[in-house]
């Protein structure tokens, strides 16, 4: 085990600080910071990945030291790639700049890399330690880190209900339970995922848009553009035509559905089709396919149903549950449709992870213990 100095841990404080400036804008990428200093501590040249296509941050930052960074220290948020993607390996950048030390807050999931990077660096001279900070360095990529072990997004389910639970009346009215500032965080969450997930039954109901309606500025995007996540819409019985509003705004949109839709959509619209034996979309299948697409964090905005399906399924990583200062009655609808349980232990198990006020209402974030 390395032992790291305080100047370490500063630099890979704000290492990681610069990583979290990409998360509107990184993916199929992870978020990714980069710091060089010289062998005294002091700051040279600072870079974070923007986006995919763009170049990783070591490469911005060794653009910007330039001769500086011969004999610098670099701290990187994830191991320097090794591979050719859409840009050439950070590793050789490194080397061929004559970097001494390199720390790396963890390796990089991805199989294309997996310890090559600090494989390359260690075999040309350079001192390589890994693992400083690397709880945060997870915590900035859970979705990236999810697909690139498991194939699959992180899915996060985003509820809203009453004090009792209710998240619509018996006749189906359910706008609006929370407040305004409730929205537009929803509107954040919406801006840092890479895909959205409803189901037939909302879009027929709510009409909505699910789209991101906050501009550059409120993201604090400076020179970069406000990215629109994939919409994916799960319409079992193939019930929807191309007059929702959805269908013509503008953004990728993904029908998974049972057949090909008799109507014609917009060439945007992609339809796929995978149903289990209920003959219902296989909503497993459906992960894997969209971690296929690159898709790292995936958040569900759907009705009681698709909910309830997703649970039951274990394939709901995180709840998000907005809770209104409201009471609804016992005749208002529930969160998630699930069969009748007899026993507490039966019962889906939350770990709370954060709870704090929006506006008038709370928000409560939990990971879902199967
Ligand atoms: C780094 N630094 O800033 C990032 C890295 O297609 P490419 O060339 O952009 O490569 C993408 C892969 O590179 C990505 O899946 C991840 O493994 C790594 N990302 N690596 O050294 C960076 N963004
Ligand atoms: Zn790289």
């Amino acid at each position: 085990m390395t032992n790291f100095s305080q100047t370490d841990y500063r630099w890979m404080a704000r290492a990681l600080q610069l990583a979290r400036n990409g998360r509107f804008t990184t993916s199929p990428n992870p978020n990714v910071g980069c710091v060089l200093t010289d062998s005294a501590g002091h700051l040279i040249a600072e870079g974070w990945h923007q986006q995919a296509g763009g170049p990783h941050a070591e490469i911005i930052a060794l653009r910007q030291a330039g001769d500086k960074a011969r004999g610098a220290v670099a701290y990187v948020t994830l191991e320097p790639c090794s591979h050719f993607g859409r840009t050439p390996p950070c590793a050789q950048a490194l080397i061929q700049a004559g970097v001494k030390r390199v720390v790396a807050a963890m390796a990089d999931p991805n199989p294309l890399v997996a310890g090559r990077g600090l494989t390359m660096l260690t075999e040309a001279g350079i001192e390589v330690s890994s693992g400083l900070m690397c709880e945060q360095a997870q915590a900035i990529n859970p979705g990236f880190i999810r697909r690139m072990t498991q194939g699959r997004p992180l899915v996060t389910l985003k509820l809203a209900a009453s004090l009792d639970g209710k998240t619509a009346m018996e006749n189906g009215h359910s706008r609006w339970i929370t407040g305004e500032k409730a929205r537009l965080d929803v509107q954040r969450h919406r801006a840092a995922s890479c895909a959205i997930l409803t189901g037939s039954g909302t879009v027929m109901l709510d009409d909505p848009a699910l789209n991101v309606r906050l501009s550059e500025q409120q993201l604090g995007l400076d020179g970069l553009t406000v990215r629109q996540p994939m919409r994916v819409i799960v319409d079992s019985r193939n019930q929807l035509n191309p007059d929702y509003r959805l269908f013509s705004l503008p953004g990728e949109i993904l029908l998974a559905n049972k057949r090909v839709s008799p109507h014609l959509f917009a060439r945007q619209v992609r339809q796929w089709h995978c149903t289990d034996q209920g003959s219902r979309v296989n909503l497993a299948a459906l992960m894997d396919f969209l971690g296929s697409l690159g898709v790292n964090n995936l958040w569900v905005e759907s009705g009681a149903a698709l909910a309830g399906a997703l649970l039951q399924q274990k394939l709901v990583d995180k709840l998000v549950l907005y809770q209104a200062p409201k009471l609804m009655g016992d005749k208002a609808k529930g969160l998630a449709l699930m069969p009748s349980l007899s026993h507490m232990d039966e019962a889906i198990g939350l770990d709370w992870q954060d709870i704090r006020m929006v506006g008038e209402d709370l928000r409560l974030t939990a990971r879902v213990c199967y």
